[in-house]
């Protein structure tokens, strides 16, 4: 009882202070940042001891998306809940934490499930048309895997400051679920199956086609995150994780899968993905080799003259992460960097290399290669193998480009502050695929 009540008065009062913020035009977002940075917790009080939550000195938040889906035109969805992006200047290791982890929905909210009331059907080309429980689920051996997932709007373009404008739409976490390869087979596929179509419970019904072959090597329906059940953000109760390929395949509060016998071209499928260059189409959706260095990157700063530790996040939709080259000289020589934990197939990968700055000038930037012998590409060396001009790069819709892993320079000035070391463009149009 009076824990209910306690509950209840906060809040009360948490819905004080946001309309407080509205009446005054405070911008709220950052006031409750500096608030919870200012506020001293107890944290010897017993609900701090239910539930951990991190240093009131760590302030690090998601960076929220900005105007490439405030500019729909109205009537908007509703209701209308911004993406953001994960901070990955600030990362170390290579799982995200789940709070910071990138949240994307295309502009219709979040749905509020009941996991007891939740059911995921699977019929079209099956031999016995199933629906289960999530409870029914979990009485399958589950899998537990890392994996990168990443957005294919991400792309290091010129006027990115930071490496969460370049490529934040990105995260790692560890998923746990059963794999799809198993449910299908209770099912029983007909011969004639050879794509399933995926199905979303949000307004939008996000739908994405998955061709069969995937969905029978590495594809999970996941009940889990990083330790606990998927977070609403994510797709809770059920999501699927379709490891190495664009995130739009990765279906959030999933209901349903069909088996059919083709591509489906879905809303968001032919709303954004259907370019001019026919080229880029079809390989699209197995993400390449690409790394990033995340420290020091755009806007941070070298607190001196010495040793720094180069870090970065490497990883591919091909597999493993086999090595990662570190330049300190714009792409002139590479040196080898010594890869820091586990070397997981389409995972997050980090890597290191100990640098003396003296207080010169330098371009630094990164090279992966994966198991499969791809190496990441320059910019130029990506324009040219697509048949693309380099403006083009940049006035295309990312996901009409596919996964735009090319090098990313972060330039290192004299006073030791970082910034982006791509060659400026004229306009650069940027949409969250
Ligand atoms: N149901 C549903 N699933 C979805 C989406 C969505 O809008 N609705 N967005 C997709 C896109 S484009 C991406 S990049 C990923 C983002 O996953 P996250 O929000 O967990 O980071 O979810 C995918 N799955
Ligand atoms: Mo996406």
């Amino acid at each position: 009882m009076r824990r209910e009540t306690q509950l209840d008065r906060r809040r009360f009062l948490k819905k004080g202070v946001a309309l407080a913020g509205l009446a005054t035009g405070a911008p709220v977002v950052g006031a409750s940042r500096a608030e919870a940075a200012a506020a001293a917790v107890d944290l010897n009080a017993t609900e701090q001891v239910l539930y951990g939550q991190r240093s009131r000195f760590v302030t690090t938040t998601r960076v929220i998306e900005g105007s490439s889906h405030r500019d729909i035109a109205p009537p908007r969805p509703n209701p209308y809940r911004p993406s953001a992006r994960t901070p990955l200047g600030e990362s170390v290791g290579i799982i995200t934490p789940t709070s910071l982890h990138f949240t994307t929905q295309h502009n219709y909210g979040i749905p509020d499930i009941n996991p007891a009331e939740h059911k995921l059907m699977i019929h079209g080309l099956v031999d016995r048309p199933l629906v289960f429980t999530v409870d029914e689920l979990k009485r399958f051996p589950s899998v537990s895997r890392i994996h990168f997932l990443e957005c294919v709007g991400n792309r290091p373009a010129p006027g990115g400051k930071t490496v969460s404008d370049t490529h934040g739409r990105m995260a790692c976490s560890e998923w746990t679920g059963v794999p799809l390869s198993v449910l299908l087979r209770e099912a029983g596929i007909k011969n004639s199956a050879t794509w399933l179509i995926a199905e979303g419970s949000d307004g939008g019904k996000h739908e994405k086609s998955v061709p069969l072959a995937k969905a029978l090597d590495d594809v999970l329906v996941a009940y889990g995150q990083n330790g606990e059940p998927v977070r609403p953000d994510h797709g809770f109760p059920l999501r699927l994780i379709v490891p190495g390929f664009e995130g739009i395949y990765n279906v959030k509060w999933l209901r349903r899968l069909k088996l059919v016998d083709q591509a489906y071209v879905t809303f968001q499928e032919h709303s954004r993905f259907i370019g001019s260059n026919p080229r880029t189409q079809p390989d699209s959706y197995a993400f390449g080799p690409s790394s990033v260095i995340t420290f020091p990157s755009g806007s941070q700063r070298l607190s001196g003259r010495g040793q720094h530790v180069i870090s970065g996040l490497a990883w591919s939709g091909g597999g493993e992460v086999k090595r990662v080259d570190v330049s300190v000289d714009g792409g002139k020589t590479y040196q080898e960097a010594r890869l820091t934990g586990a070397v997981l197939p389409k995972a997050h990968t980090r890597f290191e290399l100990v640098w003396r700055w003296e207080g010169e000038e330098a371009v630094l930037q990164s090279r992966c290669t994966d198991v499969k012998g791809q190496v990441q590409p320059t910019e130029a060396e990506y324009a040219k193998y697509w048949g693309f001009a380099r403006q083009q790069l940049y006035t295309t819709i990312q996901s009409q480009l596919g996964h735009c892993n090319w090098i990313m320079p972060w330039k290192v000035n004299r006073d030791g502050s970082v910034t982006n070391g791509l060659p400026p463009v004229g306009a650069v149009v940027d949409v969250h695929g």
